[in-house]
């Protein structure tokens, strides 16, 4: 067999049900076969893909909490600290009840690439918890994350690790998890991204997962020969990406006609009022139900069936596989010609060969929705020199990456014969740096 293969079957065997981690390290690998065959011998003495598969570091915990009435709650904890070749380990922390450890292993995974491609110093990691801030009060998420961040405090810092945001945590819970940091460790550092504006927080790091997608999808249609004005765009998902993706795309000249949530989803054909949206999501904490009650153009649909409405690009925003094989069909036949992903590993490995099978660009998350923890990495620069940039340097910094980063996959799928071929740009420009790092750092 050959060394990605072997190393393939390995990963199956050596971490048993983790399908989505299993599915991050596949599409990956499969992408890498070109690379790593120029140099197979040397790659496997080195064992370079075990190494880039086996986080450095898994870090699980215990988290007890008091709930409001009284009763002792108790949640799992993760921390994976997957790889620090380029830099500290950097990457969100998701609040999810469907958070377990092959989940943030796929994620911190993933993360090594990315952020290998925003070309700023950071290594991949990602944590998180099966706490589900939904229906919580404030006293309780902020006991729950005083908690978490009792034990996770050990094993982050400015120059070590640097966790930040990502599904179920927002601005509220980055604020508690510093406040407990700081106060465990006194030590005022940018330990966290994604803070506020008032203890160190960068301006426009809210919007930049979403303005960066955009700004990406504009120069991939620019490549191809498209404008971003005019088009029909439908997003999933009703967060931070969805709702900062819909407000750039307006501003871009384009019609965003769809968001969801988990429980349903919304077709507005006079496009999404971004601020109802935004007050029903960020403000109220409230369901879409709320969105179409309020907004005469919109129908609300229970359910999931954002896919199968007419667009011509297609943003998911939501979560890891909302998008499988019969909603990639569907997407086709209702004429749209580009799927970016907002979300990490949205598409299911069949719809995804589906899709550039039938001639639709395709950008995968990892490179399309970097600007988040690029304006992460921003964070940390402002954070080291004490100073704080304004929005148009963030922002005109972000435009830049994004767009350097659709020009690194595009050069990398040309290079190795497979043009057009963003998924493999992404990873194979993404793992060179990396590669490159851990040759240099020694067998470590
Ligand atoms: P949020 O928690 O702000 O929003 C998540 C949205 O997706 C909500 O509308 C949520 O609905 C919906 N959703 C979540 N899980 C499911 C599910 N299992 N089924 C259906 N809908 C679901 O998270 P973000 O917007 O921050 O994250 C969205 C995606 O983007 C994730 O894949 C995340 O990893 C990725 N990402 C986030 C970045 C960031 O900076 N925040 C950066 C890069 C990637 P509901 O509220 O009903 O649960
Ligand atoms: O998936 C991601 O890139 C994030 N959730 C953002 C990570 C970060 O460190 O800003």
């Amino acid at each position: 067999m050959s060394y990605v293969d072997d190393v393939l079957a390995m990963v199956v065997a050596k971490n048993p049900a983790q399908p989505e981690f299993h599915q991050a390290v596949k599409e990956v690998l499969e992408s890498l076969r070109v690379v790593i065959e120029e140099n197979e011998e040397e790659y496997r003495k080195n064992a370079l893909l075990e190494r880039l598969v086996t986080p450095e570091r898994v870090i699980m915990f215990r988290v007890p909490w008091v709930d409001d009435k009284g009763q002792v709650q108790v949640n799992n904890g993760f921390r994976v600290q997957f790889n620090s070749a380029i830099g500290p380990y950097k990457g969100g922390l998701r609040f999810h009840p469907s958070v377990n450890l092959g989940i943030i292993k796929f994620l911190g995974f993933e993360q090594t690439f990315k952020n290998s491609l925003t070309s700023l110093p950071i290594g991949g990691g990602k944590g998180g918890s099966d706490f589900d801030p939904k229906g919580k009060s404030d006293r309780e998420v902020m006991a729950f994350c005083q908690s978490f961040m009792t034990e996770l405090c050990k094993h982050i810092g400015a120059d070590t690790d640097v966790p930040a945001g990502d599904i179920g945590v927002g601005g509220r819970e980055i604020g508690f998890l510093f406040g407990q940091y700081k106060r465990i460790r006194n030590l005022y550092e940018g330990v966290l991204t994604g803070k506020g504006l008032t203890y160190g927080g960068s301006l426009a790091r809210t919007e930049a997962t979403g303005y960066g997608l955009l700004y990406l999808t504009q120069e991939l249609l620019k490549c191809n020969g498209k404008d971003i004005k005019g088009q029909t765009i439908a997003v999933s998902g009703a967060g931070n990406v969805a709702i900062y993706a819909i407000q750039k795309a307006q501003q871009l000249g384009a019609k965003p006609v769809t968001c969801s949530d988990s429980t349903g989803w919304i077709y507005d054909p006079e496009g999404i009022d971004t601020a109802l949206l935004k007050e029903i999501k960020e403000v109220k904490r409230a369901r879409l139900t709320e969105y179409a009650a309020q907004r005469p153009s919109a129908q609300y649909h229970e359910g999931k069936g954002v896919w199968t409405v007419k667009c011509d690009v297609a943003l998911p925003c939501a979560t890891q596989n909302e998008l499988g094989l019969e909603d990639a069909k569907s997407l086709k036949e209702n004429g749209c010609f580009a799927v970016v992903e907002g979300a990490n590993m949205p598409t299911t490995l069949e719809a995804t060969e589906y899709l550039q099978k039938n001639g639709i660009l395709f950008c995968p998350g990892k490179a399309s929705n970097a600007g988040g923890v690029a304006t992460s990495a921003l964070e940390m620069s402002q954070n080291s020199e004490r100073l704080s940039w304004t929005f148009e340097e963030v922002d005109n910094r972000l435009k830049t990456i994004m767009v350097n980063i659709f020009h690194n996959l595009d050069d990398a799928s040309k290079k190795y014969g497979m043009e057009g071929n963003y998924v493999a740009g992404a990873n194979i420009a993404g793992f060179l740096k990396v590669a490159e790092a851990m040759k240099a750092q020694g067998i470590v």
